[in-house]
């Protein structure tokens, strides 16, 4: 695949500008801080997508919290279809046995990545366990996901930047934007 050096040039709308998401964390962190209060929570971060939103919500949050990371891959699909074969590439460090977790992700498409790893955090005893998401791309859900935490819901467009990607690039864009079609139909 070859990548123009710009890497604005491959998307054809901001969606979200930094401005709106960075607005967007501080509400969500005043939220979960109130709501978590007096709470032992842990925030589970599930990489690599959710790496901007994790560094960004944790510093947004006011309430002491312990971090945790996962990282998962979906094998079998496309580089813009999950195949909801789920990986764990690295598991969590510690143990979240009677503590409230707090599972913080990119965005939320078919709900396959999420309905696997809710499953599997579930067996690890935590005394809550919820979700937040930045992104809800509810037009594609397989599975039905209850989301606690939600950043923003988007139409159905494949989109890169803060944290997503499309073939490992884009992630350190620091907007949500959409990626031309052409870019993955025709990636040569
Ligand atoms: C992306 C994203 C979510 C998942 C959502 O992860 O970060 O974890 O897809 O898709 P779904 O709801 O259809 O399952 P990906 O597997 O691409 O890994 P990444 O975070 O390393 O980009
Ligand atoms: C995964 C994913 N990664 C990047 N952009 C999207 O729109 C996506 N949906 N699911």
């Amino acid at each position: 695949m070859t990548r123009r050096p710009d890497l604005t040039a491959d998307v054809s709308e901001i969606l979200l500008s930094e401005e709106q998401i960075q607005a967007k964390v501080l509400e969500l962190g005043r939220r979960i801080s109130d709501d978590f209060a007096g709470r032992e929570l842990t925030l589970v971060s599930v990489l690599k997508g959710s790496l901007p939103f994790m560094a960004d919500l944790m510093r947004a949050i006011t309430i002491p919290v312990q971090i945790d990371l996962m990282e998962v891959s979906s094998y079998g699909g496309t580089a813009t279809e999950s195949s909801g074969l789920v990986r764990i590439l690295k598991d969590l460090s510690s143990s979240i046995d009677g503590r409230h977790v707090l599972i913080v992700e990119d965005i939320i498409d078919t709900g396959l990545t999420l309905n696997y790893l809710v499953r599997y955090l579930r067996g690890k005893n935590p005394a809550s366990l919820k979700i937040c998401t930045l992104l809800d791309k509810p037009a594609r859900r397989i599975v039905e996901i209850a989301i606690d935490y939600r950043g923003f819901q988007i139409p159905d467009q494949f989109v890169i930047g803060y944290g997503l990607d499309y073939g490992e690039a884009y992630r350190n864009l620091r907007f949500v934007g959409v990626l031309r079609p052409e870019v993955y139909t025709d990636p040569d």
